[in-house]
């Protein structure tokens, strides 16, 4: 009820009387007040004058999934939306649901992770109020080879969401992070089950600093958020909408090509990679490449010295700029 309350608020700019709420939503007039009192308890700034009615004039800056759901056009994408103050890793908990049959389309996002995690082991800074911390939850029909292209699907619709909303230079480094003035502002880590061919589901986590202030040393000088980018706090409930209805329009381009084909030239415009040198870390050492652009399968194609062109794939290398982190 508070989430179909809040979402009749929003569509009137003016005061909505409790008698049309009650009649457009079919409940009592009670009803309606207890919902605009809880909405209130929750940070919503609703006005009442009698004859007139209610007016929504501010949201609080909160993940809750009403507010969320408010704002979001999706088909599956969002479907169920699950918020947590605090949460070891909402990676972890979409595995765990996933495990107990939840469907595609879940999102769990929170205020705090306890254990936000980074490729390979590393640790995700992920303190309480001020980022995104969500997860998605998805049952695609690719092979475990097709499911990588998720990430770079994500970083492409995370960078548009930053660049519409927020009007920021956002780009993406590939594979897996956003940069904004050649610093990391998101963070993507996709993980999945599968077994020999077949993929049981995948959880694309994407981690972003929104209205972040200050960093912990050790990546003060490589990480940046929202707020310092843009001198002001953002919306999170919007920001997530936004990325979510962009995941949702490329992640069908790729699921019915099985390919990045569709999506290749807007993300290589967005690839702050893209015809610049580069160090890349492999197995057997560091050096330094080219980079060109991606291929279909998103992996990187790089040159070396002698022009000689090659692909190097995520989750075997890593991408580090030759002045700086890009
Ligand atoms: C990533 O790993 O960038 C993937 C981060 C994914 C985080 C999301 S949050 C929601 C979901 N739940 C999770 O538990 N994880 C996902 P990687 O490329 O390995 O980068 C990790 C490195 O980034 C660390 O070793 C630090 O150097 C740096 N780092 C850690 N926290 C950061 C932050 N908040 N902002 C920028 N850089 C950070």
């Amino acid at each position: 009820m508070r989430e179909k309350v809040l979402s009749m608020l929003k569509e009137h700019d003016d005061y909505i009387s409790g008698q049309e709420l009650s009649e457009r939503l079919e409940v009592s007039r009670t009803a309606v007040w207890k919902a605009v009192n809880a909405l209130r308890a929750e940070g919503y700034a609703i006005e009442s004058i009698p004859n007139r009615g209610y007016h929504l004039t501010s949201c609080p800056d909160v993940l809750l999934s009403e507010e969320i759901k408010s704002h979001l056009k999706t088909k599956v994408l969002g479907n169920k939306i699950l918020h947590f103050d605090t949460i070891d890793s909402t990676n972890n908990e979409v595995k765990r649901l996933a495990e107990q049959g939840a469907e595609e389309g879940l999102i769990v996002i929170a205020e705090e992770q306890t254990a936000g995690r980074g490729r390979r082991g590393r640790t995700w800074s992920s303190p309480p109020g001020c980022g995104i911390w969500m997860s998605i939850l998805l049952r695609p029909e690719l092979t475990p080879w097709e499911v990588s292209s998720v990430t770079l699907v994500s970083a492409l619709a995370c960078a548009k969401a930053i660049r519409d909303e927020l009007g920021l230079d956002a780009l993406i480094k590939w594979p897996n992070d956003i940069v904004i003035n050649g610093k990391k502002a998101v963070g993507i880590l996709t993980e999945m089950s599968a077994e020999q061919e077949a993929v049981n589901y995948v959880v694309l986590g994407v981690g972003m600093n929104a209205n972040i202030s200050e960093f912990p040393e050790e990546i003060s000088n490589t990480a940046t958020s929202f707020l310092i980018e843009s001198g002001s706090r953002i919306n999170r409930s919007l920001m997530v909408a936004k990325f979510v209805m962009y995941f949702e329009k490329y992640y069908e381009i790729f699921c019915n090509d099985k390919t990045l084909t569709g999506i290749k030239a807007e993300y290589e415009k967005l690839l702050v990679n893209k015809d610049r040198d580069v160090f890349i870390t492999e197995a057997s050492g560091t050096v330094k490449r080219r980079a060109l652009g991606i291929n279909d399968k998103g992996e990187l194609v790089v040159e070396n010295d002698t022009g000689e062109r090659y692909t190097v794939r995520a989750g075997e290398v890593s991408v580090r700029g030759i002045y700086g982190y890009v």
